[in-house]
């Protein structure tokens, strides 16, 4: 079958299985958009390229498959790099795919002419090239293949627009990948499972440490199975937070800098921590000299470049956790280890007390009582995307998620300007889903061109916007380490919603405690997308905290008897 390169596109894309592809066009991509028409493929029009990216990537974290974001050369393609970024930190499957100058033009600083490939080298996994409509079939099909084997992450494919314009015959088959030198199929050594078995069922005070590569893997049932049978507590990290049920008895919380206190100390007394899936992220250690001095540490990682990378480990197993957890499981002794919980439950000593949950109602609205009682509403079944700031931590510590891939947030990159587009992608690959933004008040203005998206493809995106007046982690760092110099971080707003107003969407604003949740009630009948603004104490700090680069267990505490930030006294 002869076919122009731009129609080879489409094949392609139809043939992985793609429905939806997030996208703007211009003139080194126009022929590809050209040949879109004659295709069965809906096209998202996003209002910013970060936006496809995100939409792309959101979709994939939502749904388990590859997400696609197409733009021009130039601008539009450097309009990614964010979005690319992110995905790579997170390892997240997308492919974006690019327009380039002829290839005749190529190095001569021709009209929106980028050298994106070389641009994103250093933030794909993979990046290509193409000049010839001949190469476009087993490119994209390798790009596919790539995004989502072994470690996910994000591939950019640039084409010149003479290969969209050129035609050759298309034959699928042949286009098979071949790639000799990439092993993503790892298993690990016989011996290895030996002396993982033996050190597991020696240890007293194990932990768990559940990642983000519970839920790539899938491996969610199989962790809990083998959590329930050999008795020991799980900790997750951020991305790692849906993984394991949060009602779950042996789920202890979330680890790292705001992770909960007596995780932080139950890993630091650990003489075993189980790594599955996650990669010591430096918000996860804190000081790597004291970090769970007295654990040995087994690491279950698909990409060998993480292990000794941030801790050193005493055995890895390199391979697909659900893999390596199926070899596991059956050879796992059950173990009383009631001591070690019942300690874990002491460590939590006043930290209910210390809940911002607890306070005496003081009239003030907290972020924290939002999130939660949105929590209450929904019966944590809401899919809630979350902006980066500590709306984002909050919401990792009051909203209980049971389901995996029921929260999305950029954990690695921390991107403002994430989350409203993430969630349209994520409403795209879970039509049925209720999905929440939970969002701050600066990192929504960063994209909040995508309400036109929203309305244009008349999608049911619920938004809450926790409105401080600040760009509030950083005035949270400057209120504990610059003596409260807040340079650049209040902020002021336009009214939030007469903005969804003017686009058509329902809108709401909240500064009442009492009325937080039957807007929620409202917002959740409403058939379309609906935003509130809740007007939130504006110098409230999350805790616990660790101080970058202290050690784990030196946690800023929220000061008890409970005194809350300057305005409260
Ligand atoms: C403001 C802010 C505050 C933060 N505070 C915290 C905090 O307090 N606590 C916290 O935990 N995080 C925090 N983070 C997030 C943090 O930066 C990291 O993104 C997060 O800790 C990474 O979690 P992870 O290692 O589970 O996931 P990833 O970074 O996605 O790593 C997943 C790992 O799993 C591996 N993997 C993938 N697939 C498989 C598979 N099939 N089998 C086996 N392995 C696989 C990957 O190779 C990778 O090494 C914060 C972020 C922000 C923006
Ligand atoms: C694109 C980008 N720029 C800057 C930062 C640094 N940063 C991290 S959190 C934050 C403040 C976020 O403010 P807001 O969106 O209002 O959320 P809040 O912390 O107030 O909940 C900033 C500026 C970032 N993470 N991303
Ligand atoms: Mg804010």
């Amino acid at each position: 079958m002869i076919k122009t390169g731009a129609e080879i596109v489409w094949e392609c894309l139809l043939r992985e299985g793609v429905r939806n592809i997030f996208g703007y066009p211009g003139g080194a991509i126009l022929p590809t958009y050209d040949a879109l028409t004659k295709y069965d493929i809906h096209h998202v029009l996003v209002r910013h390229e970060q936006g496809a990216t995100h939409m792309a990537d959101g979709f994939a974290r939502a749904g388990g498959g590859v997400g696609v974001a197409i733009a021009t050369s130039g601008p539009g393609a450097t309009n990614m790099v964010t979005g690319i970024a992110t995905a790579m930190l997170d390892s997240s499957p997308i492919v974006c795919i690019t327009g380039q100058v002829g290839s005749k033009l190529i190095g001569s600083d021709a009209f929106q002419e980028t050298d994106i490939t070389g641009v994103t080298l250093p933030i794909t996994k993979h990046n290509y090239l193409v000049t010839h409509a001949e190469d476009i079939a087993r490119t994209i099909r390798e790009a596919f293949y790539i995004a989502q084997s072994g470690r996910p992450g994000p591939v950019l494919i640039d084409i010149t627009k003479d290969a969209q314009q050129g035609t050759c015959k298309f034959d699928w088959e042949s286009a098979k990948p071949q790639l000799p030198g990439y092993r993503p199929d790892l298993s690990p050594a016989p011996e290895d499972y030996e002396k993982a078995i033996a050190m597991i069922g020696s240890a007293q005070r194990p932990v768990i440490l559940s990642g983000h590569g519970v839920i790539l893997s899938g491996a969610t049932r199989l962790v809990k199975d083998f959590a329930e049978r050999a008795h020991i507590p799980i900790a997750m990290t951020l991305l790692g937070i849906g993984g394991i049920p949060a009602s779950h008895p042996l789920n202890l919380g979330m680890m790292g800098m705001h992770g909960e206190a007596w995780v932080n100390h139950a890993i630091q007394e650990a003489d075993l921590l189980l790594a599955f899936g996650m990669r010591f992220d430096d918000r996860v250690t804190g000081n790597l000299k004291t970090y769970a001095p007295t654990a040995k540490k087994i690491h279950v990682e698909i990409d060998p470049a993480e292990i000794n990378k941030n801790v050193r480990v005493d055995i890895a197993l390199l391979g697909d956790l659900g893999e390596v957890l199926q070899e596991l499981l059956p050879r796992i002794e059950t173990r009383d280890r009631s001591e070690w919980l019942s300690h874990i439950r002491e460590l939590k000593g006043d930290s209910a007390v210390r809940d911002i949950q607890n306070l005496p109602d003081s009239g003030h609205l907290y972020a924290a009582h939002v999130i939660n009682d949105l929590w209450r509403e929904t019966r944590g079944r809401a899919l809630v995307v979350t902006d980066v700031g500590q709306h984002q931590m909050w919401e990792a510590q009051y909203y209980h998620h049971d389901q995996p891939r029921s929260l999305i947030t950029s954990g690695g990159l921390g991107t403002m300007g994430f989350a409203l587009p993430a969630a349209i992608g994520a409403k795209f690959a879970r039509p049925d889903a209720e999905v929440w933004v939970v969002v701050g008040d600066g990192g929504f203005q960063m994209t909040m061109a995508e309400l036109a998206t929203i309305v244009q493809e008349k999608i049911d995106v619920k938004i809450a916007i926790i409105n401080n007046g600040f760009l509030g982690m950083v005035r949270q760092w400057q209120e504990f380490f610059y003596e409260k110099r807040y340079a650049a971080t209040p902020l002021l707003n336009p009214d939030f919603a007469k903005l969804a107003d003017a686009y058509g969407i329902r809108s709401f604003t909240v500064s009442e405690r009492k009325d937080v949740i039957s807007t929620v009630q409202e917002v959740r009948q409403h058939p379309g997308a609906a935003l509130i603004d809740f007007r939130v104490e504006q110098e409230d700090s999350v805790y616990p905290m660790v101080p970058a680069g202290a050690d784990l267990h030196a946690m800023i505490r929220r000061p008890a008897p409970i005194w809350e930030t300057g305005s409260d006294e």
